[in-house]
This record gives C-alpha cells, sequence and structure tokens, in this order.
C-alpha cells in the first residue's frame, strides 16, 4: 500500500513538472510574441502616419513630387516651407502648411532658388490668371499655386505674423535677364488694419521699388473696390498697376500685380503692366515674377541631412 502510494506521488510530481515545463514555453512563446508585435508598430506606424499627412497636394501636380523624407521625421504639420527643407525635401512643388493651430492650406515651396525653403506667395508666368480683383479676392487668395496665383492677404498675415522673415523678389524681363530684391523685414498686419504692411532692409540686383521715394512700408493694402493708399486726389488701384491689389502709397514705385502686358518692351501703357520701376521702367511690363518669404534664421549650408 506505502509502494503504491510512494509511486503514485512520485508519477504526479513528474506530471506537474512536465505541466510546469510546457507552461513556460508557452509563457516563452507569449514574450516572444508580443516582442515581435511592439517592435513591428514602432517600425511602421509613425513614419506612415507622417508621410500621408505631409504633403496631401503633391499628388495633384505629378511632376514635382518632392525628394523621399528622411525617416526621422516628426508627425507634426511644418509651419512653412522652409521646415520642410529641414525635414529633407529638395525639390520645389505644392506642399500642405500649417503656420498656425487652425490654419492649414496648400503652397508651392521654392526648394531650389537661393537656398531653397522659401514660402511662395505670388506668381506671374504667362498672363493666365486676371489680377484685377475685390479686397475680397485678394483676402482668400486666387489663381492656383502651380501656376499663377496669390496666396491671399489672411494667409500671407498668418505667414509672416510670427515675425523676423525675408521676402524675395525674383524677376525677368523678355530677354531672359533675371533680377531680384530682397527685404530683411516683411510683415503683413490683419484683415482689421487693413493688411498693412512692414518692409524694410533692401538688398539684391533689381534695385529698390519698395523702400524708395513712394515707399510701400507703412501702407495698407488696396484694391480696385477699397481706395486705402495715401493719395488723396485717386485711387491709385483703380488707377495704376492695372488694377491689381498693392500696397499703394502715393502711389508707389512697383506693381507686381498689375496688368500681364506681355512683350511690349518700354512702349506698354504708363504705370499699368507688371512694374518694378527701378529695374527698367513704369512702361515695362516683366515676363516672370514672384514673390517668397523665408525666415532669416534659416542658415544656408547647414540644413543638409
Ligand atoms: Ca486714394
Amino acid at each position: 500500500m506505502r509502494q503504491q502510494h510512494d509511486s503514485l506521488v512520485g508519477e504526479v510530481t513528474k506530471l506537474s513538472e512536465k505541466t510546469d515545463l510546457q507552461l513556460e514555453g508557452i509563457h516563452d512563446s507569449i514574450r516572444r510574441l508580443e516582442k515581435l508585435l511592439l517592435s513591428l508598430q514602432l517600425s511602421s506606424t509613425p513614419q506612415h502616419q507622417d508621410q500621408t499627412k505631409e504633403a496631401p497636394g503633391v499628388q495633384d501636380t505629378p511632376t514635382s513630387l518632392p525628394n523621399t523624407p528622411p525617416r526621422d521625421k516628426t508627425p507634426a504639420p511644418a509651419e512653412d516651407c522652409s521646415q520642410l527643407y529641414r525635414r529633407g525635401y529638395r525639390t520645389s512643388g505644392v506642399f500642405t502648411i500649417s503656420p498656425r493651430a487652425g490654419a492649414q492650406f496648400r503652397i508651392w515651396c521654392d526648394m531650389e532658388t537661393a537656398g531653397g525653403g522659401w514660402s511662395v506667395i505670388q506668381r506671374r508666368v504667362d498672363g493666365s490668371v486676371p489680377f484685377n480683383r475685390t479686397w475680397d479676392e485678394y483676402k482668400w487668395g486666387f489663381g492656383t499655386v502651380e501656376g499663377e496665383f496669390w496666396l491671399g492677404n489672411d494667409k500671407i498675415h498668418q505667414l509672416t505674423d510670427r515675425g523676423d522673415l525675408r521676402l524675395r523678389v525674383d524677376i525677368q524681363d523678355w530677354e531672359g535677364n533675371a533680377a531680384y530684391a530682397e527685404y530683411n523685414t516683411f510683415r503683413l498686419s490683419d484683415e482689421r488694419n487693413k493688411y498693412r504692411l512692414q518692409i524694410y532692409g533692401y538688398s539684391g540686383t533689381a534695385g529698390d521699388a519698395m523702400t524708395g521715394s513712394d515707399p510701400n512700408n507703412g501702407a495698407p493694402f488696396s484694391t480696385l473696390d477699397r481706395d486705402n493708399d495715401g493719395h488723396t486726389g485717386t485711387s491709385c488701384a483703380q488707377r495704376y498697376g492695372g488694377q491689381g491689389g498693392w500696397w499703394f502709397h502715393n502711389c508707389g514705385q512697383s506693381y507686381l500685380n498689375g496688368r500681364y502686358m506681355r512683350a511690349c518692351g518700354f512702349a506698354c501703357p504708363y504705370a499699368q503692366g507688371v512694374v518694378w520701376s527701378e529695374w527698367k521702367n513704369f512702361h515695362y511690363s516683366l515676363q516672370l515674377a514672384s514673390m517668397k518669404v523665408r525666415p532669416n534664421n534659416f542658415q544656408l549650408g547647414h540644413n543638409k541631412n
């Protein structure tokens, strides 16, 4: 009886040890599967989400796909094109940015001119888009960011309100000669303050047509239906610059939103075309013009990944 009992206990012990071993094996497998799952989540989720969120607009323009982004990006949307440049985008194209909470819009990023990282706010290339528009149209923006457009005064305000941005103006005549003007301060107030312009600190090759003798600095925005200019006798927006909106003073020396007049040389109607008087004169209407902004602390040559 005693012997039988002992052998029964022995068998039960063996069985129990065997069960323990099997259980341990199962626990091991579970731990291995958990680790595998965690590593899979870590390697796929953030980058995948970021890429789809980052550049939804580029699908519209297959010719201007951005470069492959680096793999260590944060998921927050970029505030402007300079941040996208820092994240590794090196090809110009359309991106979606968010300069401040609640504001998100498509924009053309110039990633090549003078070091890249520019958020483009205006462009003239072929006259396909009329620029003689109302206050509200200039407020919201018009045209297409892939071609000719005005980004919109609200968006330009949101972009530049962060402060310490520079403006770059690129222009080209009908003979293929190019020139540029940069201003190390460029800031637009909000609609309540009539999108008043702060601009100074000229450098470049085009001449200073915005802060010279008849300056745009300090001027509110005017359109053909809103006279906020410094000329008491007339509406500058109705009389000059092809009725395009601008920061007219008295009335000014630049009309980059003027009427697109094509190659009339120095025989175009006075101060009606796409004018930068300090480079050509008031009779010359430019072939190409664009305006773009970038933070002053964007360091050239220090943004390579
Ligand atoms: Ca006036």
